[in-house]
């Protein structure tokens, strides 16, 4: 019997789906994504009435991004930590708010394959004035012996060995955004039945958009070529769209074309936002939706040797033929400012 075309198809459901395609699939990484959906259920429960329970509130600390950490930052970290212990499908997991790996106490009869790095409320800064935050996450295979526990080489890997990534974005609604590397898929949170549901399957990146997002109040201390790149995004009468949560800006560009960038500065010589827990994941969305994600010396994100955990990179990410004017900018120019 042919399934109705407005059938809900939950993500538990099309991840069991997407497992049955794949003969060599254990279930392990199936395990992870579910458990990844309950973390972001639970995470969405608290910033949805953040304002309502005084969970608001600086804890004082500062993140390794010199951010300061917001509670709901350390209680969504803490939840991930909690919900992918539970399974034993995960070695173990890297996150911004946390200096070292945590290597996960091993579950009898469980052997993970797996790792993952995560920001647990990327954009946090924005939660007490009610803007969009999110939840970055990627996911490695180990390269560690898997009878014992995971170490840091297991998270040193380029984008390109990524198994899977994905993000949640807190917003005017709950969407959940992955790939395995067979295409990208949106699930929107159903709060009446507690699911997220598949809203927008087989994302794809308009070849080019209408907006370009970048902190324009650093203009005067990005490098003059990226300068002159964003002069000219304004002489195409691009409008500027910049919400300040690298989620919501990459959804926006996923969604509508664009191009978003996060260039070096005085303050951040090698570019702010995290290789490893906010870039890589990103590009592996961004390139499996048809767009493109380099950085500002035009290397392929996902192709950067990471060589410690933290370790920040420049990002222009987005639709394949803006991304790809600014490459051609980029080279036109420095050709010329070299002669
Ligand atoms: P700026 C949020 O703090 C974040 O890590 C990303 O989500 C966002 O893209 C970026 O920093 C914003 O940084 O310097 O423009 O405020």
């Amino acid at each position: 019997m042919e399934r109705p075309l407005n059938r809900i198809v939950t993500l538990d459901e099309f991840i069991m789906r997407s497992q049955k395609e794949h003969s060599a699939a254990t279930g392990e990484l199936t395990g992870l994504l579910r458990d990844i959906g309950v973390a972001a259920k639970i995470v969405n429960r608290e910033v949805n009435k953040a304002g309502l329970v005084n969970i608001l509130g600086v804890d004082g600390a500062q993140n390794l991004s010199g951010d300061i950490v917001q509670k709901l930052d350390i209680y969504a970290n803490d939840k991930l930590i909690e919900c992918l212990q539970n399974s034993g499908e995960c070695a173990g997991i890297a996150s911004e708010e946390m200096q070292d790996i945590l290597p996960f106490k091993p579950v009898v009869g469980k052997h993970p394959k797996y790792v993952v790095l995560f920001d647990p409320l990327d954009g946090s800064s924005n939660i007490d004035v009610n803007v969009s935050v999110g939840t970055i996450f990627s996911i490695f295979r180990r390269k560690s012996d898997e009878t014992g526990p995971c170490n840091l080489e297991d998270f040193l890997q380029k984008g390109t060995e990524q198994v899977a990534a994905g993000y949640v974005l807190y917003g005017t609604s709950t969407i959940l955004v992955y790939t395995t590397g067979e295409g990208v898929n949106g699930f929107t949170l159903d709060p009446s039945i507690g699911e997220f549901c598949l809203s927008h399957r087989d994302i794809k990146i308009p070849d080019r958009g209408i907006y370009y997002s970048v902190n324009q109040g650093y203009y005067l201390k990005f490098d003059l070529e990226m300068r002159r790149f964003i002069d000219q995004c304004s002489d195409m009468n691009l409008g500027l769209r910049y919400i300040g949560t690298m989620v919501s800006d990459i959804h926006r560009t996923l969604f509508s074309g664009g191009i978003f960038l996060y260039p070096n500065t005085r303050k951040y010589p090698n570019g702010k936002l995290r290789l490893l827990y906010e870039c890589n994941p990103m590009s592996f969305i961004v390139e499996q939706a048809g767009g493109k994600a380099i950085n500002t010396g035009l290397d392929r994100i996902m192709e950067i040797n990471p060589e410690e955990l933290h370790q920040r990179a420049t990002i222009v990410a987005g639709s394949p033929d803006m991304v790809g004017e600014m490459i051609d900018f980029v080279r036109k120019y420095s050709a010329v400012s070299s002669v």
